[in-house]
């Protein structure tokens, strides 16, 4: 497509889609013109693949998950597309700021943290693949809060990404389901029969999903509740109009807000709905397609393959379970086995407290077809595999993950170390009784996403090196690592992180008011706020670093903007005093004149995909340092180590991997192992005797202690203090002198420019295995029993 002829739908759409005078138009409506010209190319290939998936009656995969952390699609769909060019130059043939059209667009927040946006990478890399498959969700109205600080504490607004019109979703008025709840189960001749006592109605909105060249594309289908009756009129007309419109506010509670919780589950009836809607309306929808296309409803694992990402959409198994006893006439076993042939459960924490139980009397309540279906299943399970001390019921409630392994072909970690230890604590019971069923399958990220379209700098670099390819083909970034060795490559790989900070220093001065140089290290950490993601830890070392710069201003220090990024939980306290520890720190070294350059705290508010698309690039240094054993894999560090930051790290989730790949000697690592943290916990006083070996550790905690950052609430991190001594679960004190003398070491590292240079460059060569489209081959290998199906040039839609 040429500048012109996108210049000429832009218009034709801006006229006759919108209603608009070229005149008149704000940036909003040429931000819609541009999605809908770009957004037309995708449907042909969209039909195409549905085409092509129907006459090669090929297998299907579907995604369940209550996640999608997208972020913005337009970038994405051009850059799939090949119209980048194409559609700088129609803005600027129109007058258009380019960069103000693309950054209108408000970002889709359906997630809270690496599990959703794991799930958007795997779309992608879907598509990128020609694999055909669905994702299904929920079209939540607001998506993750809004986040700002006011006086450093964390405020959380509604968001509101819908409040405008949605370039990129279909309604599918006539795909609808009813959806019921509570109710009676009657037994009739041997039969059991649900009689739901509330219905809702979940109503199909679909977004396509464009693959890499636009060869491909699936559908993402998010589900909206609506009422199954609109309407009170004779309420109405009674003139209670409150109570008229009841109804509809009930069913659309339903998807309206996405649980920002990360570790525990508040509302606990109205999540456990969300959970049974998008289930339910997902099951129903894939046997309806399949039926349409089958007769034999047994040979349903053939043609189907089921991902549950985490636990969230395990009541989807005992929904399918019912389907085919109680409405198909399939005998129980039976229908247990071709459900457990189908499903598969993706795990994505060991933390006790994320691991998802519901109450048996709430089960039973809102789901009572369900509740004894499960109960039967744990039945079938201790009679098949004589596994009887095991069960998915215990002390009254039903532990989601045991239940999702029961009735899971393949179950999955997402590291090898996650992996693991899963096998050797929450699943070693069922690992024993199903030796063969649990699998690795190490995280990826997409690279169109996360190097080509965020980091055109150094994707140009790469493509004028290596050549094009790497796109779909990342491994071939491993054509880079000889050129490491020459100082003409180094100097352009520096020159491109050197322009990318400078970028970055811009925004930090225009957003937030603060200057910062770009020749400092940029160390940045950005994730959600939790204790075992220590954050918390950082802070410490910055506090330490800041106390010896007072200390001795005369050293020649190594400049470092500590860069932080991400939201707590609104019921989360700790994670909140955290927030506003940083916040505190910030404002107290900022300002202080002996520091000048050589420390920065800056934490913008509203950490988004978006805004990781802005900060990776012009990483120097990746903070991955959760205490060993507790985050499964982590996606951040890959992205980090993709854009040319290497990481300083504990050997936890794919770290480890990452650090195999990219060479020891390329990877800051500090701390302690899995195993030696477990044992730690059970050492007394673990946390004084640290504390009383690093004086720069009992200086920080001091410092927290004294009110040095809130002078007018000396007590205000008294809590955090608290912990640190004498609840340090997460183990910050007993890392800390490990990790703050590793910071040393990269700042020595740091200041042999041309050492750092390779180093960093070696990250980006060496990363190449950490595509999504390796792990979806994966799965597709081990999991799904699918095979890309083969798409000709003539299926290209830049070839039409
Ligand atoms: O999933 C994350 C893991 O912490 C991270 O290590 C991993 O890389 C990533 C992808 O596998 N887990 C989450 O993001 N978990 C959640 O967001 C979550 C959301 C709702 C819950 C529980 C967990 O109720």
């Amino acid at each position: 497509m040429t500048r012109d002829e996108l210049k000429a739908e832009m218009l034709r759409h801006l006229q006759y889609s919108f209603g608009k005078d070229p005149a008149h138009a704000q940036v909003r409506d040429w931000r819609m013109a541009l999605s809908m010209a770009v957004r037309d190319r995708i449907v042909e290939p969209w039909f195409a693949a549905t085409r092509a998936t129907y006459s090669g009656q090929h297998k299907r995969v579907y995604y369940l998950s209550l996640e999608f952390l997208i972020g913005r699609l337009l970038e994405d769909a051009i850059v799939n597309l090949g119209l980048g060019q194409a559609a700088r130059e129609a803005c600027a043939a129109l007058d258009l700021d380019f960069e103000a059209v693309m950054t209108d667009e408000p970002d889709a927040a359906l997630g809270n943290g690496g599990l959703g946006r794991l799930a958007a990478c795997f779309l992608d890399s879907l598509s990128t693949l020609s694999i055909p498959a669905h994702g299904y969700g929920i079209r939540y109205e607001h998506g993750l809060f809004k986040q700002s600080f006011h006086e450093g504490r964390q405020v959380e607004q509604a968001e509101d990404w819908l409040n405008q019109p949605h370039a990129w979703e279909f309604e599918r008025a006539e795909s609808s389901y009813e959806i019921g709840f509570w109710g009676e189960v009657e037994e009739k001749d041997g039969r059991a029969i649900w009689h739901p006592g509330d219905a809702v109605l979940a109503r199909a909105y679909d977004t396509p999903v464009i693959g890499w060249q636009g060869r491909w594309a699936n559908t993402l289908r998010l589900w909206g509740a609506k009422p199954t009756k609109l309407f009170d009129l004779a309420r109405f007309n009674t003139g209670d109009f409150t109570a008229a419109a009841q109804p509809e506010e009930a069913a659309r509670t339903i998807s309206r807000v996405l649980y920002p919780d990360d570790t525990t589950d508040a509302g606990r009836e109205l999540r456990l709905k969300q959970e049974y809607f998008f289930a339910a309306a997902s099951i129903r929808d894939i046997l309806r397609r399949y039926t349409s296309e089958y007769d034999d409803i047994r040979r349903l694992p053939h043609k189907v393959a089921i991902q549950l990402n985490d636990t969230h959409p395990a009541i989807a198994g005992p929904e399918l379970v019912r389907i085919l006893h109680d409405e198909h006439g399939l005998a129980f076993d039976e229908a247990v086995q071709i459900a457990s042939a189908t499903l598969n459960y993706t795990n994505h924490t060991l933390l006790p407290e994320a691991l998802e139980r519901w109450s048996e009397g709430l089960m039973r309540h809102l789901l009572p077809r369900h509740m004894r279906l499960i109960e039967q299943i744990d039945d079938w399970h201790a009679r098949t595999t004589k596994g009887r001390t095991l069960s998915a019921i215990d002390q009254g409630s039903v532990k989601m993950g045991e239940l999702s392994f029961m009735l899971a072909n393949r179950v999955n970690g997402v590291s090898a170390l996650h992996t693991g230890l899963m096998k050797k604590t929450v699943f070693a019971e069922l690992d024993r009784l199903h030796p063969d069923r649990i699998v690795n399958q190490t995280n990826g990220v997409t690279p169109r996403r996360w190097l080509l379209a965020c980091n055109p700098g150094l994707s140009g670099l790469v493509t004028e090196t290596i050549g094009t390819g790497w796109e779909d083909d990342l491994e071939r970034l491993g054509q880079l690592d000889p050129h490491v060795s020459d100082a003409g490559f180094r100097a352009r790989f520096a020159a491109v992180k050197r322009a990318n900070k400078a970028h970055l220093s811009d925004w930090i001065g225009r957003e937030m008011g603060i200057s910062v140089d770009p020749d400092a290290m940029f160390d940045v950490q950005i994730k959600r706020i939790h204790e075992y993601k220590r954050q918390l830890m950082n802070v410490l070392d910055v506090i330490a670093t800041w106390h010896a710069m007072r200390g001795e201003p005369g050293l020649d220090w190594v400049p470092r903007v500590k860069i932080f990024g991400g939201k707590a939980a609104p019921g989360y306290q700790t994670a909140k005093e955290i927030i506003r520890l940083i916040n505190d720190v910030a404002t107290v070294v900022n300002s202080d004149p002996a520091i000048g350059d050589r420390l920065k705290v800056v934490y913008p508010p509203n950490y988004n995909v978006s805004m990781a698309e802005r900060l990776i690039p012009a990483a120097d240094l990746s903070e991955q340092i959760s205490t060993a054993g507790k985050e499964a894999s982590g996606t951040g560090n890959m992205k980090f180590a993709l854009n040319g930051a290497p990481t300083i790290g504990t050997l936890d989730g794919a770290n480890v991997e990452i650090r195999e790949r990219v060479g020891a000697g390329n990877f800051f690592l500090f701390g302690l192992t899995a195993e030696e943290a477990m044992a730690r916990r059970e050492v007394p006083d673990h946390a004084g005797r640290a504390i009383a070996a690093s004086p720069e550790l009992a200086q920080a905690i001091a410092h927290l202690e004294r009110g040095t950052f809130s002078p007018g609430e000396p007590d205000r991190y008294r809590h955090l203090a608290q912990i640190l001594r004498h609840h340090d679960y997460f183990l910050v004190c007993s890392d800390f002198a490990a990790y703050h003398a590793k910071q040393r070491a990269v700042d020595a590292v740091f200041r042999d420019r041309d050492a750092w240079v390779a180093m960093a460059a070696r990250n980006t060569a060496r990363s190449g295995w950490f595509s999504s489209d390796r792990t979806i081959r994966s799965y597709a290998a081990e999991i799904w029993d699918v095979t890309p199906v083969e798409v000709g040039p003539g299926a290209c839609v830049l070839a039409s």
